[in-house]
């Protein structure tokens, strides 16, 4: 069984975070791992938070001499600003005026009822999304297994607030890496930038919605069997575990709805003697399976709810009627969001695929997934050949 595990607040020591169940002798590459932390780190409209940190992953477990053991990986990211917040999070003496005034649309109001905190901070500083550069740091070493099996995530920016870039399949998606925003289109990358400089100067912040695609998935990840099974229950049920995250479309998503039944599926063309699909509109999964297309997948997040303007709310120590707590903040973090949802989509595929393959080790792994795919071209010629 593949599982992971994060730990760590926002302003505390450092993230921990848990692999558990990645095959032996993977060749991990660290810098890219610190490669993709500090992708997460960009994007316009980040705060001043991220000028403190520079994630760096560090090993503390399951890796010897570039290569997993097999047994759990366990690695921390340090966060820089708790230096100058220790007399506040310090784990033994940590302690400081308490945070009263709830962010409406944060998990300050519900934390402290659920947890009897008087703090909000205590709730705060998990909700956060620092904790997703652990996400990140976890699902690049996935993405070192799955690239292993041909498999690869990318993600980009569609929309940012009502600034929406033209439908995904008709984008150029090269280079966009380089665009302050993680969008393709140039002349929307340029408008978001603007959009998100307006929100800034009103006090105000700005969601939007990312896509992610995983090409090179073979056919079959995922099950009809039982609900909790379903590829895309999976994945979405993992994009809807981000901060932020408020829908997950697969495929044409929520569109599909207003569609005739004609124009809503993918044709199957023969072609060369190969079953052809001339459109991904499922996003890459039919009956709960991954069919070989393409998964896409479209997440919307919402505006952070840390407003420099900040919302009306109420003071909880003194039942009186207030504007919600400020702290320091960011104004749009679609472009990180992008990233991090690259990271729960390689966290997510990695146990399917390995309940699939399996393996103690990569090589086996790889055996299992050859032999799989050979299984399956030669079932097809004798289906074929049964017939004729
Ligand atoms: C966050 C608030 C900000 C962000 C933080 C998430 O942190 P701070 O309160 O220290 O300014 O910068 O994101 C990160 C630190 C990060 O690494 O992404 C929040 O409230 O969710």
């Amino acid at each position: 069984m593949f599982r992971y595990l994060t730990a760590g607040e926002s302003h505390g020591p450092a993230l921990v975070g848990i692999l558990d169940g990645l095959p032996a002798r993977l060749s991990i590459d660290v810098g890219r791992i610190d490669a993709t932390l500090a992708r997460r780190q960009g994007g316009h409209g980040r705060g001043s938070r991220m000028k403190i940190e520079q994630d760096r992953v560090e090993f503390l477990a399951g890796l010897r001499g570039g290569a997993t053991l097999g047994s759990p990986i366990a690695v921390t990211i340090r966060n820089r600003d708790f230096e100058n917040v220790r007399a506040l999070m310090d784990p033994v003496s940590g302690s400081g005026k308490p945070l009263t005034n709830p962010r409406p649309g944060h998990a300050d109001y519900a934390g402290a009822l659920k947890y009897g905190h008087t703090d909000l901070r205590n709730v705060l500083e998990r909700a956060s999304a620092r904790e997703t550069a652990m996400r990140v740091c976890l699902g690049a070493i996935c993405a070192q297994f799955l690239e292993a099996l041909g498999i690869v995530t990318h993600s980009y920016v569609q929309s940012i607030g009502d600034v929406a870039a033209p439908e995904f399949d008709v984008l150029d998606l090269s280079s966009f890496e380089e665009s302050p925003v993680r969008c393709p289109h140039a002349p929307t990358a340029a408008r978001m930038v603007a959009a998100i400089d307006a929100a800034k100067t009103a006090g105000d912040t700005l969601g939007g919605q990312f896509v992610v695609r995983v090409d090179g998935m073979p056919v079959g990840i995922g099950s009809n069997r039982q609900p909790e099974l379903r590829l895309d229950g999976i994945l979405a049920g993992a994009l809807m575990g981000m901060q932020s995250a408020k829908a997950v479309e697969v495929g044409l998503g929520a569109a599909v709805a207003r569609k005739p039944g004609s124009q809503a599926h993918d044709l199957f063309v023969m072609r060369d003697g190969d079953v052809v699909r001339p459109s991904n509109r499922a996003g890459g999964i039919e009956g709960g399976m991954s069919n070989g297309q393409p998964i896409t997948l479209r997440v919307s997040v919402k505006p952070i709810p840390t407003l420099v303007r900040a919302l009306p709310s109420v003071n909880l120590h003194e039942g009186s009627q207030a504007t919600a707590t400020i702290v320091r903040s960011d104004v749009c973090v679609v472009p990180a969001a992008a990233i991090v949802g690259e990271a729960m989509v390689r966290l997510a595929l990695t146990a399917p695929i390995l309940e699939k393959y399996g393996g103690d080790s990569i090589d086996e792994t790889l055996d299992n997934l050859r032999r799989s795919q050979a299984c399956a071209a030669d079932l097809f010629t004798t289906i074929q050949e049964s017939v004729e």
